[in-house]
């Protein structure tokens, strides 16, 4: 077993696993691609990143629930709207769980979700484009964790809350948290065609923290299952008064009953506040809404929806094996990994077996659904995936490895180390009914001595492993951004032939945007000045305005005409109190500036965009608040 700064163990391994042929397979030629992209998710950057593997090279950052200087996301005027929510503007998330829409149980490579846990919202992104496309706010909810996992056709993407929270939020002493304190369970709809998301239900759970969960597939689906933690419903000193029980549950969802319910008027509307904010890709402009009310659903009026499955002991991941027939419970303090089988749960139900009850939900016996345990497998278990060939894969958190064992025989068939103290672990197609069992990587929380060292802070580490032959066989440490939680992997070939690769001027229907050089203009209204403003290689139009004053709120909103791969422009002004912006071929963004100071003042082209990027600039002339210099403009003449 591997614990931290294991170094003696370390070189020995990794000696041992890194002979030339692993070199080999991650190895990508020059100007050759890579097989599959993975979407690793930024944690505490809010953000998702975008490798290819098996190179580990990064391709992108995906910004999503935070501010992004790099692209001017959520500064430019127009993707602001993106991050507000009931909370106000909001310029940071903590990104846990990417999950890529399916049809048919298959990963379809349109839309990549993902969730916010701190202010709990879903974003969706759009994998034409790469960029984030929609975020809804998940009112009721806290710390949106067992969260963002879609159904196999993409018909819901589900949100658990961590923390139970009154519901609705209320001043209440936190000593009634028991009985007061609810775990909301959001099934967002997503509309098939344009992947609109819709809160369609939240299911009001005991005030337990529900930690993960993954959809049933195959026989199992219409069904959704959370793992819990705290069923004692401590609410304070967790770490000692979350882990008296013996078992917590996992949580078994018949969503389609639920659905039926509904559809004969069930469940009740219950006023609510919650940000709806949506990007559109012809006016490159995001909105946002604020809904006033959720539909909520009382588990106990809904006569077989909700069954408890006893597991131990604070489970974390909760894994859906690609058949549908069994789902795995990391028992984070548990010996054995506990295995629950879908036919025996159903069989339970059919007979009424129950053990008891929890707030009129019933549990069922652990005997009668358990389909068999992994035994001794490692310490501190946390995630599972699963390959194509009947094989799981646990990650240990304390005992830093992976190990891989067999479904039905609950085997032990390999293990290898991890540096170190692994968290999730990813195989391509994860979490569907055809995962791909070829490469797998860890996300390791600890690098230590992985890397050169840059200070006390260090970028967390992934290591890709050959799973393709019964041993798993180390290939490549790789650094990732952020804080890694989930990753979604999926073969290139799915998403790189429908990648935009660049948006038509002739579809840009942003108010302010100039489609020509003829259709530049500068326009006043009172304080507020608006610039029209054009890019090409490589000037602006226009370069030059005069008759700004101290005071004026400036609107500079700038097309990108060009209309070409990989040519995007940049603008910057001195004094933008907010970032630049980064604009793509025929795309318009708006950034403010408030000038402060009289004089002239230069701004200029970020991106290196031709041999003559440095001599796209131009100048503004600011004058006093109460001159009275006219509002001129002009490209390739001097101002009078
Ligand atoms: S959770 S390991 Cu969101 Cu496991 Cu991170
Ligand atoms: Cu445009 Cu540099």
């Amino acid at each position: 077993m591997m614990s931290c700064g294991d170094n003696v163990n370390k070189k020995s391994s990794a000696g041992g696993a890194l002979n030339s042929s692993a070199a080999e397979k991650v190895y990508v030629a020059p100007g050759e691609q890579d097989e599959y992209y993975a979407f690793i998710s930024g944690g505490y950057s809010g953000n998702l990143t975008v490798y290819g593997l098996p190179s580990g090279r990064l391709f992108k950052e995906i910004p999503v629930f935070s501010q992004f200087p790099t692209s001017g996301y959520g500064y430019s005027e127009e993707t602001k709207p993106m991050l507000n929510t009931s909370h106000g503007f909001i310029p940071w998330g903590d990104s846990h769980h990417p999950d890529i829409s399916q049809t048919e149980g298959v990963t379809d490579g349109r839309w990549i979700f993902i969730n916010e846990n701190n202010t709990p919202r879903i974003a969706r992104i759009d994998l034409e484009t790469f960029e984030t496309v929609e975020i809804i706010e998940v009112p009721n909810s806290a710390g949106n964790h067992s969260s963002s996992f879609v159904t196999e056709n993409t018909e819901y993407v589900v949100a658990g809350t961590r923390f139970s929270v009154p519901v609705p939020q209320q001043d209440i002493s936190i000593k009634e948290y028991k009985g007061k304190f609810k775990g909301a369970l959001s099934f967002i709809g997503v509309e098939k065609e344009t992947g609109h998301m819709d809160i369609k239900f939240q299911l009001l759970m005991p005030g337990f923290n529900y930690d993960l969960s993954h959809p049933g597939r195959g026989d199992s689906h219409g069904w959704f299952f959370f793992t819990t933690y705290n069923t004692e419903e401590a609410s304070t000193l967790l770490e000692v008064n979350a882990s008296q029980n013996d078992k917590d549950f996992i949580a078994a969802v018949n969503w389609k009953k639920i659905e039926e319910y509904i559809n004969n008027g069930g469940g009740k509307m219950m006023p609510s506040n919650y940000a709806h904010n949506v990007y559109d890709h012809n006016s490159h402009t995001a909105t946002s809404t604020m809904k006033k009310e959720v539909r909520v659903i009382d588990p106990t009026e809904v006569p077989g929806a909700v069954y408890l499955l006893p597991t131990p002991k604070s489970p974390h991941g909760c894994d859906v094996s690609p058949d549908g027939k069994y789902i795995v419970g990391n028992g984070k303090l548990s010996a054995n990994l506990t295995v629950h089988s879908f036919e025996k749960m159903q069989e339970a139900i059919k007979n009424e077996k129950f053990e008891g009850e929890a707030y009129g939900i019933p549990i069922l016996s652990f005997e009668d659904v358990l389909a068999g345990q992994v035994e001794q497998a490692g310490l501190g278990p946390l995630h599972t995936e699963f390959d194509d060939k009947g094989n799981a894969y646990t990650t240990f958190f304390i005992s830093s490895e992976v190990v891989k064992w067999k479904l039905g025989t609950w085997e032990v068939i390999d293990r290898k180390p991890t540096y170190y103290s692994v968290g999730h672990l990813t195989i391509a197609g994860g979490n569907s009914r055809e995962p791909d069992g070829k490469y797998m990587f860890a996300m390791n929380k600890i690098t230590k001595d992985r890397y050169l060292p840059t200070g006390p802070e260090l970028e967390h580490s992934a290591q890709l492993y050959d799973i393709s032959g019964e041993k798993m066989e180390l290939l490549l440490d790789f650094p990732t951004h952020g804080e890694p939680h989930y990753a979604a992997a999926i073969k290139a070939d799915k998403v790189a032939p429908n990648s935009k690769k660049f948006y038509k001027l002739s579809e840009n229907t942003h108010p302010f945007a100039a489609k020509s050089e003829a259709e530049t203009k500068v326009v006043r209204e009172g304080n507020v000045v608006h610039v029209y403003m054009t890019t090409i290689r490589s000037h602006f139009s226009p370069d030059n305005i005069e008759g700004i004053k101290v005071g004026d709120k400036v609107y500079f909103h700038i097309t990108n005409l060009e209309q070409d791969f990989d040519v995007p422009h940049g603008f910057a002004i001195i004094g933008q109190n907010n970032s630049e912006l980064l604009i793509m071929p025929g795309q318009t963004k708006t950034s403010v500036w408030e000038p402060k100071q009289v004089g002239v003042w230069p701004f200029y082209c970020t991106d290196f965009c031709s041999a003559l990027h440095q001599e796209m600039q131009g100048y503004i002339r600011v004058s006093p608040k109460d001159s009275d210099i006219e509002l001129e403009w002009s490209l390739g003449e001097d101002v009078e």
